[in-house]
């Protein structure tokens, strides 16, 4: 339960219209599902491209971006820093053992440090650079680096159900960096890793949170239905 029940709810920021369509793929998506993991009601203040070049959100984020994070005199961004901050601060995403905290903490840096670079540089080869002359050489060495990360955490990960003890703010991290190769055939090469995948969209948070960001890009009543997880399998409901 949030230590938070007594003051007044976070305000994060996100896309007016995101531009991956209400797949979660946007950063706010983490801030959300980590929000709806412990169980903390939360505000969102939605923005157009313009609006978050402009002098009041640069006031919140130095660099123009979404996700941020106000509560109170708080502000914050970066969504690993504001996941790490509301595991911090509530029950359930971060162990109470000093030792099993702390590497869960890890398993947040690789996520982001470690697995995210090279799936960055996929999305980034295919929308910015996909007509300069070099992309068909570029994308496939592109996706060999991401399948070696890829093999190195199907090791690690094993026949486990999450990547150390119980469900942490890592395997959140990981689950969502992992979201991002939806639609690119090459998590599909290590079924424990869609099976983790689809372990992390199954959790009732995540769904919400799903349904939450999907809303604001169809501006229908917030409602969870089947949807479809990164390896094309119906999520069911729990
Ligand atoms: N390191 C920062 C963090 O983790 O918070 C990165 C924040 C960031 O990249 N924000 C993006 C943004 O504001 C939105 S999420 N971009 C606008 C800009 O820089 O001007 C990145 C994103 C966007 C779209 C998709 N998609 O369509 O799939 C996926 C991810």
């Amino acid at each position: 339960m949030s230590d938070w029940s007594y003051r007044m709810n976070p305000t994060i920021t996100a896309f007016e219209k995101s531009p991956d369509r209400g797949q979660g793929l946007a950063r706010d998506m983490p801030v959300r599902w980590a929000l709806e993991e412990v169980g903390q009601p939360y505000d969102v203040r939605l923005l157009s491209f313009s609006a978050m070049k402009e002098a009041p959100h640069r006031s919140l984020h130095p660099f123009g971006q979404i996700p941020t994070y106000e509560e109170g005199d708080l502000v914050l961004f970066e969504s690993g820093a504001i996941v790490f901050h509301i595991a911090e601060r509530n029950v359930g995403l971060l162990p109470h053992d000093a030792n099993a905290r702390a590497r869960a903490i890890t398993w947040m840096f690789a996520a982001l440090s470690t697995m995210e670079p090279p799936i960055v540089q996929r999305e980034t080869a295919r929308y910015l650079e996909h007509e300069e002359a070099w992309y068909e050489q570029r994308l496939p060495i592109v996706e060999d680096r991401i399948r070696i990360r890829l093999g190195e955490l199907s090791n690690r990960l094993g026949d486990a159900e999450w990547l150390d003890d119980g469900f942490s703010a890592g395997d959140l991290l990981m689950v969502q960096v992992l979201r991002r190769l939806n639609g690119a055939n090459l998590i599909e090469e290590y079924p424990n890793l869609c099976a983790y995948v689809a372990r992390g969209e199954a959790r009732p948070a995540f769904k919400r949170a799903f349904d939450a960001q999907l809303a604001v890009f169809t501006r229908k009543p917030e409602s969870s239905g089947t949807h479809y997880g990164k390896c094309g399998e119906a999520v069911p409901e729990q």
